[in-house]
């Protein structure tokens, strides 16, 4: 059905019907999504959201343009609040006319003269038009639509100005004659008593819509029974985000920190849902060149230290971190940054990884040999851009997606805040040729130094690494050759991703990506505890 037909249908059901306040693409799509059959596009809400007052600051057109940001996020009609038409009939004329071309559904004219103010501010010295100029007003968007079930609604100000219900009929039933789709008949009291007066006497002639703002303590059956058509909630998501935003920016502003307010806000990613990210990212499968994408290799075969108890039937990359094992959510990150092509390489208890159904090698040699005697055994998936990973170790998105902002041959990420590691904490401390900085944000910072050891003993390190490396075609080349030579010689056997970095390093300038906090290893029963709180719903 056509969002006019749609609209005009709910004007004339017998049920109830509700329209919400939407002023943004956002907030339309936001009221749709709660099950709202149809959008009223509020003058009030528009201007103010545009930081501008509802006296027609705001031109006709840069209101039109909202509406288009509206009707594209949507597929439920919009009755878009023409305020008094934003002239006289010719200016009305062409509003219609464009709205249609923008997918509004439906028009509402108030019988005020332009540049008219908002009915809650200084109402009563506000002027009404003259009737059968109004009258004409709406012959002439009638005339002006291209489509028939565009509905052009009436709005009676008359209690708004101070006059009485008398006033209100005869507007009403001139608008009535002149051919509104339906009135808006709107009241400033705080009972509904003016309305309920005029629905007495209207008996029904055409649709009334009603708009509670200042009488929102009646209660909803209420309207149905005095046989009202429409309810506009008119500026609810407008001042729900204003009390959102001042507090949380008051906040922000106080604590010069963004931790307290984490909670209070959506995550980035529900944002990017809103946005619907989704269907670009299957219109990119479509219709761009296809591209090998970043692969991934999780190194998971080890069963851990000190966690005997916890690791009977998994490795420790299997624990659960806030109810779900570190490795998923592991998974989850990187698909979140757009890996998908991502192994993973197996040990002790392989089968519990099986389980994630995901590529899979095994290390049967787990017990015996490290961290490259692993990667060898994804050496066909070490091509093209590819990070490593450690199945043990959790970094937030924005962390991994850090990673994956680096263009150079080969990235580690480092964590330059070294502040709470004591003398004796166990760590792959970095020299890098930069402490972390403000300024590490925009320069080139380069690894000097990787080794593991106790804290005490690096005490000229920079920072930390996490155990994430990315390395470009170029330098997964080399990472293989390397490999194949150790494997060659045996050995691999013992050989640490250390050891892998650091011969790269020879040949390769090895980027820093600092990052502070964002990220927990379960190396031992410490870290495990230590992670638990960390996934919480802000992943
Ligand atoms: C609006 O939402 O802009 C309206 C309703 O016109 S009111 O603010 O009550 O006038
Ligand atoms: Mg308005």
């Amino acid at each position: 059905m056509k969002k006019t037909t749609k609209l005009r249908s709910m004007l004339t059901s017998n049920k109830l019907e509700f329209l919400m306040e939407a002023h943004s693409g956002l907030s339309a799509r936001i009221a749709e999504e709660a099950g709202f059959q149809g959008l009223w596009g509020s003058g009030l809400s528009i201007s103010a959201s545009l930081g501008v007052r509802d006296n027609n600051e705001a031109s006709w057109t840069q209101v039109l343009d909202v509406c288009e940001y509206m009707t594209d996020a949507t597929s439920i009609p919009m009755l878009l609040d023409g305020d008094t038409g934003f002239g006289n009939f010719n200016n009305m004329r062409r509003l219609v006319k464009k709205l249609c071309q923008r997918g509004v559904a439906g028009v509402c004219i108030e019988d005020k003269i332009f540049p008219k103010t908002n009915s809650f501010l200084r109402g009563e010295q506000q002027p009404l038009a003259d009737i059968e100029e109004f009258c004409g007003k709406i012959k002439a968007g009638l005339d002006a639509r291209s489509d028939d079930d565009f509905c052009v609604l009436a709005r009676v100000e008359a209690f708004i100005a101070g006059h009485g219900l008398k006033e209100a009929l005869k507007r009403a039933s001139a608008y009535h004659e002149a051919g509104a789709d339906a009135i808006l008949m709107h009241s400033k009291l705080s009972k509904p008593d003016e309305i309920i007066s005029f629905m007495k006497e209207w008996g029904n002639r055409l649709p009334v819509v009603i708009v509670p703002t200042k009488y929102y303590s009646t209660p909803t059956p209420v309207f149905q029974e005095i046989g009202v058509s429409t309810v506009i909630w008119a500026n609810h998501q407008l001042r729900a985000s204003v009390a959102a935003m001042q507090e949380v920016t008051k906040t922000i502003f106080n604590e010069q920190s963004l931790l307290s307010v984490e909670e209070k806000v959506v995550s980035v990613k529900e944002i990017f849902r809103l946005q619907n990210d989704a269907e670009l990212e299957e219109a990119e499968k479509l219709y761009l060149p296809a591209k090998e994408g970043t692969k991934a290799i999780i190194l998971a075969a080890a069963r851990g230290n000190g966690l005997d108890e916890l690791t009977q039937d998994k490795p420790k990359a299997m624990l659960e971190i806030d109810g779900k094992p570190l490795l998923a959510r592991s998974l989850d990150s990187l698909r979140a940054v757009g890996i998908h092509d991502i192994s993973i390489v197996a040990g002790y208890a392989a089968d519990s990884v099986q389980s994630l159904n995901v590529p899979t090698m095994i290390n049967s040699k787990y017990e015996t040999t490290g961290e490259l005697a692993s990667l060898w055994q994804a050496k066909d998936s070490l091509n093209g851009d590819c990070v490593i990973a450690y199945g043990d170790v959790l970094a937030r998105q924005h962390v991994m997606g850090l990673l994956l902002e680096n263009h150079g041959e080969c990235a580690i990420l480092v964590d330059g805040d070294l502040s709470d590691r004591e003398d004796q904490y166990i760590g792959d401390f970095v020299v890098c040729s930069k402490p972390d900085s403000k300024h590490a944000l925009t320069e080139n910072v380069t690894l000097k130094k990787l080794t593991n050891g106790q804290r005490t003993n690096s005490k000229d390190a920079t920072g930390e690494w996490i155990g994430f490396v990315k390395f470009s075609p170029k330098t997964s080349n080399l990472a293989l050759e390397i490999l194949t030579k150790m494997n060659a010689s045996g050995d691999i056997q013992n050989a640490s991703m250390l050891d892998l970095i650091s011969e790269i390093s020879k040949t390769i300038q090895i980027d820093v990506i600092y990052t502070r906090g964002g990220w927990i290893d379960v190396d031992d029963y410490a870290g495990l505890m230590r992670g638990q709180g960390f996934a919480g719903n802000t992943l």
